[in-house]
């Protein structure tokens, strides 16, 4: 049987559709060989992309269980990436060993998928890029999950609608954050375990105090800070609420178009760049290139194309 990698088909057939298509992706040099399929999904606004980062053991896997439950008890669809960039190094055992996504296999509105990005999730060569442009096309929520402290946060910022930070009461992680330049990248921040009272309390103070130094666009939202608990499922309401608000921040229309462009000039820019660094990126005029293609993923597919000839040429 051969894949239907066309969009209307994927989302007809479901699970199992999705399920082939992020497959073919996820071979080598298949972003580039599915590149119509992806820009197909990247043309349209789609679902709302949730970024979950910050560092392992903070209770990301928990709060997405708890997410999924609440967004399915209201009807919406989701799917859930669980992108764990250091899994060359642990082999994949920060992921599922601790707390799986419990699902329900026959409920075709919740899709989970489990990737080991190879470097870092960055750039449209990578299979977790093209899995969320796949997964907002066909589902009203996608919630990106990724674990790690520095890069992946301002990683998961590019294919993400809204980034949840999320913060261990106890841990001093917002000083941290705040030397790294992380406070600058969350939409939201949630300080986890909130059941455990005065610590989380003092935490959440912290990060208060953290972003208040950290730099922003001058238009840019001071993201809320918000304690949750999980396991007592408390504080999931509010964290909801301020994703929301958050959404229609970015979804004003002069904001979202501006936001998009953004977006796929970063993905062609860091694509061409993983692959021919920056002497390569220089040789691109990356407006054009946009211009000269159907969206981002043929636009690298082209210029990455294009500069490889050249090198052969030039040898
Ligand atoms: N007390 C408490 N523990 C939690 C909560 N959420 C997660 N945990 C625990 O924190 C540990 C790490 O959680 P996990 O979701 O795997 O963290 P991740 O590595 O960020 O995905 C597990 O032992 C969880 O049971 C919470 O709301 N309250
Ligand atoms: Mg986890």
């Amino acid at each position: 049987m051969t894949t239907p990698l066309e969009l209307g088909a994927i989302r007809a057939a479901g699970k199992p559709a999705v399920a082939r298509a992020l497959a073919a992706i996820e071979t080598a040099g298949g972003i580039a060989r599915h590149a119509a399929l992806l820009d197909a999904c990247v043309a349209e606004p789609g679902g709302h992309v949730l970024g979950l980062t910050g560092p392992p053991g903070v209770g990301k896997s928990t709060l997405t269980n708890a997410l999924v439950r609440h967004v399915r008890a209201r009807g919406e669809t989701l799917g859930v990436i669980a992108v764990d960039p250091s899994s060359r190094v642990t082999r994949g055992a920060l992921l599922g060993d601790r707390t799986r996504l419990k699902t329900d296999p026959d409920d075709r509105g919740i899709f989970v998928r489990s990737m080991a990005a190879r470097d870092r999730l960055g750039g449209l060569s990578d299979h977790a890029v093209g899995a969320v442009a796949l997964m907002q096309a066909v589902y009203d929520r996608v919630i990106v999950e990724s674990v790690g402290i520095g890069q992946s946060e301002a990683d998961v910022a590019t294919v993400a609608d809204t980034v949840v930070l999320c913060i261990q009461p106890g841990s001093g992680d917002s000083l941290q954050f705040m030397k790294a330049g992380v406070m600058e990248i969350p939409d939201v921040v949630v300080v986890t375990k909130a059941d455990t009272g005065a610590p989380a309390r003092r935490a959440a103070a912290d990060v208060e105090g953290a972003l208040s130094l950290a730099v922003r666009a001058a238009d840019a939202l001071v993201p809320p800070v918000l304690t949750v608990s999980s396991t007592a499922g408390t504080g999931l309401d509010a964290l909801l609420e301020a994703v929301e608000r958050h959404r229609a921040w970015t979804t004003d229309p002069v904001r979202a178009d501006r936001l998009r462009a953004a977006r796929f000039r970063h993905w062609v820019a860091d694509a061409v760049k993983v692959g021919f660094g920056t002497a390569g990126l220089a040789l691109v005029d990356l407006d054009r290139a946009l211009e000269a293609a159907a969206g981002p993923f043929g636009a690298v597919a082209a210029e990455t194309a294009a500069l490889a000839r050249r090198l052969e040429m030039g040898r």
